[in-house]
Parts: C-alpha cells; sequence; structure tokens
C-alpha cells in the first residue's frame, strides 16, 4: 500500500516538472545585429544534451521604423499586421537562422509572458506580440550561431537577443522525486 501511494505520488510529483523546460539563468546570452553577421557562442552544448534557446526583440529590416521583424513574424505596414512573412513570400528571407538553418520558432500568444513560467503558452506557427520566440535545441558537442537572414541588409538596423538556457538533468528530476518521497514518508510517520 505504502509502495502504491510512493509510487503514485513520484509520479504526480514528475508530471508537476515540464521535463525539457528551461530554467533559469541563462548560460549565454548573444546579440545578433541585422547586419547579417554570425554570432557564434562561447558556451559548447555538450553532445546529446538539450538546450532551449530564447530570441527576443525587433529590428527594422526596410528602411523605416515601420517595417519591423521579429525572430519569425515581420510587419506588414501596408496591411498593418505582422505576419509569417518567410512562409508566405519567400522562404529565404527575414528568419533569425540557427547553425544556417530556417527553424520554426515557437511563440506565445500571451502579450507580455515570462518566458520561463509561461513555457507551455509557446507554441509553433505562432505570433508573439512580446517578440519572444523559444527553439529547442539538441547539443553536438559545437558552439551554436546565429544569424538574421534577409535578402538586402543595407536598408536594415538594430539587433535580436538570443539566449541559451540548460534543461534540468534526468538526475535532478530523480533528486526531486526523491525529494518528494522522503516528505511523503515522513508524513505518513506522524
Ligand atoms: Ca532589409
Ligand atoms: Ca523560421
Amino acid at each position: 500500500m505504502k509502495t502504491a501511494l510512493s509510487l503514485a505520488l513520484t509520479t504526480l510529483i514528475l508530471s508537476s516538472v515540464t521535463i525539457g523546460a528551461p530554467i533559469l539563468p541563462a548560460l549565454e546570452t548573444l546579440s545578433v545585429s541585422s547586419d547579417g553577421t554570425v554570432e557564434q557562442s562561447t558556451v559548447i552544448l555538450e553532445e546529446g544534451v538539450q538546450y532551449w534557446i530564447l530570441a527576443e526583440g525587433t529590428y527594422s529590416q526596410g528602411g523605416t521604423a515601420e517595417n519591423r521583424a521579429d525572430a519569425e513574424f515581420s510587419h506588414e505596414p501596408y496591411y498593418e499586421v505582422w505576419d509569417w512573412y518567410e512562409y508566405r513570400l519567400d522562404s529565404s528571407c527575414l528568419d533569425l537562422l540557427v547553425n544556417g538553418q530556417d527553424i520554426d520558432w515557437r511563440g506565445s500568444s500571451l502579450d507580455d509572458p515570462d518566458p520561463i513560467a509561461h513555457f507551455g503558452t509557446f507554441a509553433p506557427h505562432t505570433f508573439s506580440p512580446s517578440h519572444m520566440y523559444w527553439f529547442p535545441i539538441v547539443g553536438d558537442g559545437n558552439a551554436v550561431s546565429l544569424m538574421i537572414q534577409d535578402s538586402v541588409y543595407g536598408d536594415n538596423s538594430g539587433s535580436l537577443t538570443a539566449s541559451i538556457y540548460p534543461v534540468p538533468e534526468p538526475g535532478t528530476l530523480s533528486l526531486l522525486s526523491l525529494a518528494g518521497m522522503g516528505l511523503f514518508s515522513a508524513w505518513r510517520r506522524r
């Protein structure tokens, strides 16, 4: 009976931890210029280990304040909307590339999400009014590179910020569940 209850409690504790979610603090924060410069992290992403990258901010992509873009979407002044420009018009433009790849940055429809606390609200193909986006990446033993891709760089100004976050190791989760079982046993003994 006690074992069954402990197992149930362990399951409850494990399910209350979002496995694979980022944790504070960031390992490194990079500023990625809209001039097309490739930014390489100092941090080496360990092979087989999962990380999350948080991209934040907007830059001017077409010479005027209205022509803006974030990591995944860009502003269409004519329609007064933020649009998934790269998908609609041209897959080779206006994207924050990771290791040279066009990736699916995950957005949140919340106006001002706390990126860690509201991590579960971020999803692919979702515009972020806050211009915050997450991307999961598994390390390959190398640094990670970030670059803003555009077809014309001369009319750009500003930059995006990208931060690399660790996720809890499976060992950390086991310790959490063991701690939970210890608390439960202490409670049972009372
Ligand atoms: Ca441009
Ligand atoms: Ca993309």
